[in-house]
Parts: C-alpha cells; sequence; structure tokens
C-alpha cells in the first residue's frame, strides 16, 4: 500500500497521485500542508515543511520527482522509455518541470489566490511571458514525437501534464502550440489525470 501525504491542490501532490494510479498499486493519500498545516510526525519524516512525501512499507520519501522515479522503478517500469540516453531524456525533461514552475508560480498565485484588485500585473504579465517562452520549447519536442520521450506515454509526461493543466486554465493568452494541445488531450485522458483536473485553488 503506498501513502501519499500532501493536500491534493498542490501541483506536486497531483503528480505524485497521478503517478500512484499509474503503477496499479493500491494507495491512500491524506491532507496535510498548507492550510491544514503539519503534525511533528509528518515533519519527522520531511523537514522540509513541504508536501508530498510517499511512504511504503518502512521506507519513506520526499521530493516529488524523485518519489515519481521510484515507484516507476518499483512498480511501474513500463513507464521509462527503454535505454541509458532515452532514461536521460526523461529526466531531462522531469527536471525541466521545476524551471517551468518557477516560471509559472507567480502567475498562478497572483490569477488564482490574490483577489483581483490586489494583484501585481507586472509579475502576472512576466510569468506569463516566461511560460509562453518554456513551452514554445516543448513544443518544438512534440512536434516530432507524441511524447515527451518518444512514442509512448511514460513518467517524463506526468510532471508537464500536471503543470500544463494550469496552464491551459489560467485566463491569459497561450502561446500557439497545436502540438502540446494534442498532447495534452491525450495525457489527460489517462486515468490518473482525474486528480489532476481539480478546480484551481
Ligand atoms: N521540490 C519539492 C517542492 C515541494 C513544494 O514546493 N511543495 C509545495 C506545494 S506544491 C509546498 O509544500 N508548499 C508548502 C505547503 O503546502 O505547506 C518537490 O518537488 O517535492
Amino acid at each position: 500500500m503506498l501513502t501519499i501525504w500532501g493536500r491534493l491542490n498542490s501541483h506536486n501532490v497531483k503528480k505524485v497521485v497521478w503517478a500512484a494510479v499509474e503503477t496499479g498499486q493500491e494507495w491512500v493519500r491524506h491532507d496535510i500542508g498548507g492550510s491544514f498545516g503539519y503534525s511533528p510526525e509528518y515533519l519527522a519524516m520531511n523537514p522540509n515543511r513541504l508536501v508530498p512525501t510517499l511512504v511504503e512499507d518502512d521506507f519513506s520519501l520526499w521530493e516529488s520527482n524523485a518519489i515519481l522515479r521510484y515507484l516507476a522503478d518499483a512498480h511501474a517500469p513500463h513507464l521509462w522509455p527503454q535505454g541509458l540516453r532515452a532514461r536521460a531524456l526523461a529526466d531531462k525533461w522531469m527536471d525541466w518541470q521545476f524551471a517551468f514552475a518557477d516560471a509559472q508560480r507567480d502567475g498562478f498565485l497572483q490569477m488564482v489566490r490574490v483577489a483581483e484588485a490586489d494583484r501585481d500585473t507586472a509579475r502576472i504579465e512576466r510569468s506569463i511571458a516566461e511560460t509562453n517562452k518554456l513551452m514554445l520549447i516543448m513544443e518544438e519536442t512534440l512536434a516530432k514525437q507524441p511524447f515527451l520521450t518518444g512514442e509512448a506515454f511514460g513518467i517524463a509526461d506526468i510532471p508537464m501534464g500536471a503543470y500544463a493543466y494550469t496552464w491551459f486554465k489560467l485566463d491569459f493568452a497561450q502561446a500557439d502550440v497545436p502540438n502540446i494541445r494534442r498532447w495534452f488531450e491525450s495525457v489527460s485522458a489517462r486515468p490518473g489525470f482525474q486528480y489532476v483536473a481539480i478546480p484551481l485553488t
């Protein structure tokens, strides 16, 4: 049984829940973090005061993309593309997602969590420009292949799948990315995506 700790309105928790569904293992999630606060027991597992944390048997792990890699290795090796270099490309997209998250953070926080009258439009505009620029990089890859690491859905599609959901949901003029839209239609049909596709809060 996989136990996932973290509030579901966190992108990093969504990724882990989606990956857990992909493994076919039984899993349970407990709210913690954000408005739920933290217990001393949780902080003993994850002293970063961040979510998510995964627990399986007597093993606990934090850092969302490390958790994704562990879940694929332990329970769903088919999610990895075959070969050292293909696997390195999966790692590349998973690490790159954190750059995208940094770019999207201000836009997301301002547009979702700050009252309209109090929003910092300069921060929003900067964030929109940065995410549009980054999405054009991903668009180039998806113009050549259906998924981020090639012909099949894999572990690398999960992190950016979760962030692309938010990007499409936010109310601004997105860059023209027909291949990302096509990819997104496909990844959002995965059963685990239902845990990503919740109202933004
Ligand atoms: N690099 C970490 C980042 C974790 C992180 O920043 N989590 C955010 C939510 S997405 C968080 O815990 N924020 C504080 C909170 O929810 O209390 C990971 O990928 O797990």
